[in-house]
């Protein structure tokens, strides 16, 4: 099995969960797009009826407009039955990094606003520990002397032997372009960490502390059910 047929696998098994009449968080990146696909596929042969989706990015809001599936948002719908989404790191007790595809602020937003939250991963993204996996925390940071606040951000896990980057567009000719602009029209700093941050809760907040971060893509304690696939099957491992 690919690595794309497996994020199949736990999409389609997340949208098991989903029910006629749900308001839908819908999650962004590979795998979530195959719960978004599914959705459609269900709705379109009348198995499942009268979900609104509220999508967690600009691009999966053109993959649902595509696939005919309402749409709504936060403004409208405050609670959130279900959300669907993937995720690029999950530790045992289920915290989770996301936001390798910049849509950190708004996934949090509405799997914040929701009384499930199921994560969708093949078995390639579980780590020890977040941070874990050599990739990056992204944090979401306002333009506005984005380096002055990269440099806070370096500073603060200097212990984690952190190196803290610039996220940019990478250009056609392969070149290191632009900063990428995120649907909110923010910066996004990786954080590359060597070693564990230990305490995620006190990690988090020393991050949210500083006045030019908007929001960090640790999601602790938010999912209530994580589903793995993996060359010997799915599992589910409720909160
Ligand atoms: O960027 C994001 O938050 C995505 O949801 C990420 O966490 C998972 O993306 P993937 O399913 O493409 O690996």
């Amino acid at each position: 099995l690919t690595q794309d047929e497996l994020k199949k696998i736990a999409a389609y098994k997340a949208v098991e969960y989903v029910k006629s009449g749900m308001v839908v968080g819908l999650g962004t990146g590979s795998t979530a797009k195959h719960a978004v696909a599914r959705i459609s596929e269900l709705l379109r042969e009348g198995k499942l009826k009268d979900i609104i989706g509220i999508p967690t990015s600009t691009t999966t809001h053109e993959q649902a407009v595509s696939l005919g599936i309402p749409l709504s948002d936060l403004d409208s719908h405050p609670v959130v039955d279900l959300s669907i989404d993937g995720a690029d790191e999950v530790d045992p007790a289920l915290n989770l990094v996301k936001g390798r595809g910049g849509s950190l602020l708004r996934e949090k937003m509405i799997e914040g606003a929701s009384k499930k939250f199921v994560v969708i991963v093949d078995e390639s993204k579980l780590v020890k520990h977040i941070g874990g996996s050599g990739l990056a925390v992204p944090v979401e940071v306002v333009p506005f002397c984005c380096n002055f606040t990269a440099g806070k951000l370096e500073e603060l896990f200097r212990e984690a032997g952190c190196v803290a980057k610039l996220r940019r567009k990478i250009g056609s000719n392969g070149g290191e372009e632009a900063p990428a602009v995120t649907d909110n029209g923010n910066y996004v700093v990786d954080l590359y960490l060597e070693r564990d941050i230990g305490d995620l809760d006190a990690a988090s907040e020393a991050i949210l502390k500083f006045p030019g971060v908007v929001e960090h893509g640790m999601f602790l304690g938010m999912a209530t059910t994580l589903i793995v696939a993996g060359k010997f099957g799915v599992t589910v491992k409720d909160r």
